[in-house]
């Protein structure tokens, strides 16, 4: 047994301890393009901000270049990357929201 061989061992039995990561982040992306109005919109509709709170999560979207709308368990961050992505598209924007693992 090689020294790498038993890092990769412990990282599968942490991996079989824990379980599947459980919850993740949705994130919205900065492009040059979508209006700053329709993303206020999208993070009041699909995340339940208020105005002000989705106006603070926007202005941090546009000037760090992402922002952090929520964090929901695996099926309902997908559910909610999926209907932002939708209807960003029929409305001809290039808004782009993604979900990774929260740590
Ligand atoms: N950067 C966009 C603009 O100046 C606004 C924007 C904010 C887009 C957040 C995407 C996400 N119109």
């Amino acid at each position: 047994m090689t020294q790498q061989h038993q890092i990769e061992r412990e990282l599968v039995e942490k991996e079989i301890r824990t379980g599947p990561p459980s919850m993740f982040r949705v994130v919205l992306l900065n492009d040059d393009f979508t209006p700053m109005e329709f993303v206020v919109a999208v993070l009041q509709t699909f995340f339940t901000m208020d105005r002000e709170q989705a106006t603070v999560v926007m202005l941090k979207v546009h000037t760090e270049g992402r922002g952090i709308c929520g964090v929901f368990p695996k099926d309902i961050a997908a559910t909610k990357v999926a209907q932002v992505t939708e209807h960003a598209r029929q409305h001809q924007h290039p808004l782009q929201c993604i979900m990774e693992v929260n740590e």
